[in-house]
């Protein structure tokens, strides 16, 4: 990989404030300009309505959001880029396949998801539970203290009539990745289907949809250095073709009637409305600038930070980390306490040090309420962070509690 200085240089947030460490990857990554540089050429050079016009600046534009779906495609290793839908963002992904698969849910079925979901993983879930008329069961597995989930628990919380599994790749809170290939593997044996929450997993290793044989997979484009506000949800065509549309309106149809409508072909059957066309370019530039660092290289240089970070923060005293003792099982991901400090005075002591950190339930309320905290901080890293960053982080947190008066 690029010297991780020039890399940053590539980063216009990044390069103009080297005063900050932004160690809130989980939430949001930065742009590079290549990502920047991709949606202002669209709306310089090709902007217009896509999948309307027949003159060739409309035609432009829908070839460019048309070859963006392309790229995602090859990125997943789908089998065609149909099986790729552009949404908002992982929530909307996912509410998505709970509305739309949600509808073949009959009473007496049930859904089984984790204990470690994020909220957009496991509301939609809850609704879908509710919409059917006897209400259905949704059911919890749960974790272990480090987050593993074992395959014999999964096994037991498997029954006959478990119809969907929706489950995270990776924790936003504790870092660690589920073993999502052997667990989908299940589902199916058992005849349920399985959706896969990749929102912190794609960012940060190689995921191949056909290798993993999930049926539907969801990220979203704001997590890797994408814009906000463009989101995919992976599907198996064959499932998407059986499935209603999720929301109604202009190019999702084929044909209308004052009554009644006929729907168009997948994808464009579940893109109602103008489309994020400069949103789905400036994914697909991050999915070329990925491409270009390397998977590999990525992978690499955050189990190396991870390392760095996990040794660090051990030797900060007062401080309890959640979590593997892995870093190959971090995912760049770094959630602690610190004794007798809220982790919202921790997160505000940083900002004062320029060090940009998440403190809150980070919207998994129930794993935290399993853990038994209300509330935790987080550091999160990505492969353009530094071993000085690193280090600020643990310096500054290791000041905390002298600076707030609870001791050293
Ligand atoms: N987690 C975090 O700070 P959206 O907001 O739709 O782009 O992503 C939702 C989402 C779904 N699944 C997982 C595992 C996630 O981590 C997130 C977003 C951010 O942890 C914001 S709460």
């Amino acid at each position: 990989m690029t010297a991780v200085q020039e890399l940053r240089k590539e980063f216009p947030l990044l390069a103009g404030h080297p005063e900050l460490a932004y160690l809130d990857n989980a939430a949001t990554a930065q742009r590079p300009r290549a990502v920047l540089d991709a949606q202002r050429r669209f709306y310089e050079e090709d902007n217009a309505n896509p999948l309307r016009g027949l003159y060739d600046l409309s035609l432009r534009a829908t070839q460019a959001y048309e070859n963006a779906r392309e790229t995602v495609a090859e990125f997943l290793h789908a089998r065609e880029p149909e099986e790729i839908l552009f949404t908002r963002n992982a929530s909307e992904s996912l509410n998505l396949v709970s509305h739309s698969w949600g509808v073949f849910l009959e009473p007496g079925d049930e859904i089984l998801i984790t204990v470690m979901e994020h909220h957009s993983n496991l509301l939609p879930w809850q609704q879908a539970a509710r919409r059917t008329q006897t209400p259905l069961k949704l059911n919890f597995l749960e974790c272990g203290p480090d987050g593993t989930i074992s395959e014999e628990a999964f096994r037991s919380a498997l029954t006959e009539h478990t119809r969907i599994v929706a489950m995270t790749q990776v924790s936003n809170v504790l870092g660690v990745e589920n073993d999502v290939k052997r667990f989908a593997a299940m589902a199916h044996a058992a005849g349920a289907v399985f959706v896969c929450d990749a929102a912190q997993s794609v960012p940060h290793m190689p995921v191949d949809v056909q290798d993993l044989d999930v049926d539907f997979l969801a990220f979203s484009g704001h997590k890797m250095c994408g814009p906000m506000g463009i989101g995919v949800l992976y599907g198996k065509r064959a499932l998407l073709e059986k499935m209603p549309p999720f929301l109604y309106g202009g190019e999702m149809i084929e044909y209308v009637t004052r009554e009644d409508a006929t729907y168009a072909e997948v994808p464009h059957k579940f893109e109602a409305g103008t489309v994020n066309a400069a949103g789905a370019v400036g994914l697909a530039a991050a999915v070329k600038f990925y491409q270009d660092l390397g998977m590999d290289a990525i992978v690499q240089r955050e189990e190396h930070l991870s390392a760095l970070a996990l040794e660090a923060l051990s030797a900060v005293p007062h401080l309890h980390l959640l979590g593997s003792a892995d870093p190959k099982n971090r995912h760049g991901i770094f959630t602690f306490t610190l004794d007798d400090v809220h982790p919202h005075d921790i997160a505000q002591v940083l900002n004062g040090d320029g060090v940009c950190i998440r403190a809150g339930h980070h919207c998994a309320q129930p794993l935290l309420a399993s853990l038994g905290l209300p509330s935790t901080a987080r550091a999160s890293l990505a492969f353009y962070n530094t071993e000085e960053e690193i280090g600020r982080l643990a310096e500054s947190l290791s000041t905390v509690r002298r600076r707030l008066g609870c001791g050293n």
